[in-house]
């Protein structure tokens, strides 16, 4: 009987190794495009940096010190005894600050599996004993996801209702991408990927016959070379192209405004500003490359080509992880509607068809299993990347999505799940805020950078060590992960965590309703499978699911075209947006009132670029892209990971041109510096980056030296500012650098040994 396991990355068949062997893992059988990633998950480079018991930072244990952070030794403790200080401390900030002074956002991507998912247990809890700071929105998509409701509909639905891979191969002619489709993006899935569909999607599009473009600074990032060309354009600037080919499509003879009478709001005010009778500016194509550095010639006849084929408008995730990253979203939608084809199979746009698998599928579309996490009874949130700000500056005030808010006073830090050390911005600046409050909860698997800067660390238990159901939207399967391994060491579950937690804090009962893991697990499934039923779609019941492995929804898929219904009849299938249209002048954002988010899109210098003073100091735009080699920051001790380095370091891709005039050569260690920071990396030559772009993946784990980071993480670099006042989204694309060659014997990467624990016995 085949045992399974869904990740993040794919799903794994599970066997035992031969002859005593450890376990095996290998990809799904009818999986046609594995994900090698995960296939390390049992390797002893991972397993070492594995932690085995609850752990507690010195100066925390013998006097409460919260200098020390990220630098004392850690203190072995029993189970019950960290149990003990961990609810006594939740109890001492509830009870002398109140709630809002206890940090739970906890963002992170954490495992799949729809139980035991990290950031859902920790929820329920706080919200059990009476509630947290919460965070909003996501890094993935921070401007996007404040954005879009108001100008078409959300993220969550846009992203399960793109036009599916079948359907651009019988009907797209034209396939234009901001920002590439990086196959190794599209590789990973947030709570499970099933088979893997991006790679052969393109390989047919392209092989139906259309041409595919790929706009932006990097070349090689689109299929397997599948692009036809590369329009080589300067990073952040997007906008302004996008906006030179709206007016190029406004002077064509076929521009025809029917679709934008009838399917959209605000049109005449944008153009407005498009032609310059509202700012004197006209958004042409000579306008555009002054900014975007590329030929006017070259989007004039793209602009021109718009209108002459059925065209896709694709645009990468990463260029709205930018400072305005509204705009670039907003534009492209407008673009697509002025060239009318929303809502016909083939065209319109896309939002992220290179970020995920999901993106283009022809699975159903149903309701899965959810851990219902009860109510926050705090109001009190933050953006999820104004972090270091609210730690910084608890009192002021911010604005968001029209509101002002003021980020609370907080005592405790409770993470489960994620690693603000790989995922927020000035890694330096957060260090600072990350020494404020009294005390800092932990729960992880692996002595990762934030395990290390914690106070209190709880082993939490890995997939594989558990029970759980896989499942996520458009991914086509239902899992049975069965536990595959014991735990590793004293590792528990984070519900069993919870659990214990919530004994010594009188809400066991309220947190788990009296029921065990596999009791939660049915109830669970069957909930789902009730919601399916009503689609007309019947699920086995759950001892059947749980014995065969795998449920496999694929005879359901259907083609899918995104806005079809509100194409056909716009008044039947509104659109969630005040005027049920596409609003390309938006009342309600304008209503805000914000210069940096007018109610039209527009172009704004971003707070860094290559056209900005500043790149006189820092002549180098670095990109920082989402690793081929792993998920963010997890697995980086893998031998997958680790062969992609270059001198044991992240690498870093320059254009020959750039490295030249620095004297670095391929494979040789380079430093990385601008005001907020500096960090080591090995140089990779690359002609598939422009000149004057540098690109450093994230997630290599941060290895702070008392000089410099040591191993090629990107946000000791990037900028820690909201991208705007509507969404305060995180801008990790908008930062210069310089990079010189780093001369003498580089520091050791020090971050994969495991960390110095002492005995109990060593403290009073
Ligand atoms: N410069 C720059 N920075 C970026 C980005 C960028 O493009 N550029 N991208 C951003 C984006 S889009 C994202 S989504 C974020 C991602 O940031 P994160 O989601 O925080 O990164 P991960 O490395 O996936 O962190 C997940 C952590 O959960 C742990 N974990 C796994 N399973 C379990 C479990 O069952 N229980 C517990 N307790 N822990 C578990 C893993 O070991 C890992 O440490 O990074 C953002 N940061
Ligand atoms: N293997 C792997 N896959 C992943 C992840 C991972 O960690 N590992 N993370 C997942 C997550 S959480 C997310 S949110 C998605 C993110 O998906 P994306 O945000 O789309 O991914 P990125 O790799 O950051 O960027 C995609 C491309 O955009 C280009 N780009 C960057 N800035 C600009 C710009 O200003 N203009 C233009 N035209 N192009 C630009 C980069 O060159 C890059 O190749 O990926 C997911 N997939
Ligand atoms: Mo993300």
């Amino acid at each position: 009987m085949t045992r399974y396991s869904a990740a993040h990355w794919g799903v794994y068949e599970v066997s035992p190794g031969e002859d005593g062997a450890p376990l095996r893992l290998s990809p799904l059988r009818n999986d046609p495009d594995p994900n090698p990633i995960g296939l390390d998950q049992l390797h002893d480079d991972v397993a070492r940096l594995r932690i085995a018991r609850p752990a507690v930072r010195k100066g925390w244990l013998e006097n409460r010190a919260r200098t020390g952070r990220g630098e004392e030794p850690f203190v072995d403790l029993p189970w019950d005894e960290a149990l003990d200080i961990v609810a006594a401390e939740i109890a001492r900030v509830r009870r002398d600050y109140g709630h809002h002074a206890i940090f739970g956002g906890s963002y992170g991507w954490a495992s799949a599996g729809r139980f035991h998912h990290a950031q859902s247990q920790l929820h329920r809890f706080y919200n059990m004993l009476g509630g947290y700071v919460r965070s909003v929105d996501s890094y993935s998509l921070g401007a996007g996801r404040v954005l879009m409701p108001h100008v078409a509909t959300s993220m969550d639905d846009s992203n399960l209702s793109h036009t599916s891979w079948d359907v651009l191969e019988s009907h797209c002619q034209l396939f234009v991408s901001f920002g590439g489709v990086p196959l190794k993006n599209t590789r990973v899935s947030s709570s499970g990927a099933g088979r893997h569909r991006a790679r052969a999607g393109l390989r047919r599009l392209r092989q139906a016959g259309a041409r595919i473009v790929n706009i932006g600074p990097v070349g090689d990032n689109l299929g397997d070379g599948d692009a036809d060309e590369w329009i080589a354009i300067r990073p952040n600037t997007d906008t302004a192209m996008m906006l030179a080919l709206a007016w190029v499509v406004l002077h064509d003879p076929l521009f025809d405004r029917r679709f934008l009478d009838s399917h959209t709001v605000g049109f005449d005010r944008f153009r407005g500003y498009l032609t310059g009778e509202a700012d004197g500016i006209a958004k042409t194509p000579d306008w555009a490359q002054a900014i975007t550095g590329v030929p006017a010639a070259r989007i004039a006849a793209l602009g021109r080509d718009l209108l002459r084929h059925r065209t896709m408008l694709n645009c990468a995730w990463a260029l709205q992880r930018a400072a305005h990253g509204e705009q670039p979203f907003w534009a492209l939608v407008t673009l697509a509607a002025m060239v009318g084809q929303i809502g016909l199979p083939g065209g319109g746009y896309g939002l992220g068809y290179g970020a995920m698998n999901v993106m283009g599928s022809a699975h159903p579309r149903v309701p899965g299993p959810v851990f219902p996490q009860g109510n926050n009874r705090v109001s009190a949130f933050i953006p999820c990347a104004r972090i270091a700000d609210m730690l910084l500056h608890p009192g002021e005030r911010f604005t968001y999505n029209g509101g002002v808010h003021a980020y609370p006073d907080i005592r405790l830090v409770h993470w489960a799940g994620g690693n603000p050390f790989h995922h927020h911005q000035d890694l330096n600046r957060l260090q600072r805020g990350w020494a404020r409050p009294d005390t800092i909860i932990v729960q992880e698997p692996y002595w990762t950078p934030v395990a290390r800067q914690a106070d209190i660390v709880l082993p939490a238990t890995i997939a594989l060590e558990r029970d759980d159901i896989g499942f996520a939207t458009r991914e086509g399967l239902f899992v049975a992960m069965r536990q595959a391994v014991p735990p590793s060491g004293e590792a528990r579950d984070d519900h069993a965590i919870f659990v214990a937690l919530g004994q010594r804090l009188g809400i066991e009962q309220h947190f788990t309703e009296g029921l065990d893991t596999v009791d939660w697990l049915r109830r669970i499934y069957a909930e789902s499978a009730e919601k399916i039923a009503a689609t007309g779609l019947n699920l086995p019941d759950f001892d059947h699911f749980w014995e065969e492995g795998i449920i496999d929804l694929s005879a359901h898929d259907r083609p899918h075209v995104m806005h079809a219904d509100f194409r056909r009849d716009p008044v039947a299938h509104p659109l969630p947006t005040p005027s049920g249209k596409i609003e390309i002048f938006s009342e309600r954002i304008a209503g805000f009132d914000l210069a940096d988010c007018p109610g039209h899109p527009v172009w704004l210098e971003p707070y860094e670029w290559l056209g900005h003073e500043k790149a006189a100091r820092y002549p180098l735009h670095l990109l920082s892209d989402q690793p081929e080699r792993r998920l963010h920051s997890q697995l980086d001790a893998s031998p997958y990971s680790r062969a992609g380095k270059v001198a044991g370091r992240e690498p870093v891709y320059l254009h020959p041109a750039d490295a030249a005039i620095r004297g670095i050569s391929d494979g040789d260690v380079v430093e990385l510096f601008n005001d907020r920071g500096r960090c080591l990396a090995g140089a990779i030559l690359s002609d598939a980056i422009m000149p004057g772009v540098a690109r450093l993946a994230t997630g290599a784990w941060f290895d702070p030296g008392p000089e410099l980071e040591r191993h090629g993480n990107p946000n000791v670099l990037t900028l820690d500012r909201g991208a705007s006042d509507l969404s305060q989204g995180c801008v990790a694309q908008t930062c210069l650098v310089d990079a010189r060659r780093f001369e003498g014997e580089p520091p050791r990467v020090t971050i994969f040994d495991p960390p110095q624990i002492l005995p109990r016995s060593v403290t009073p």
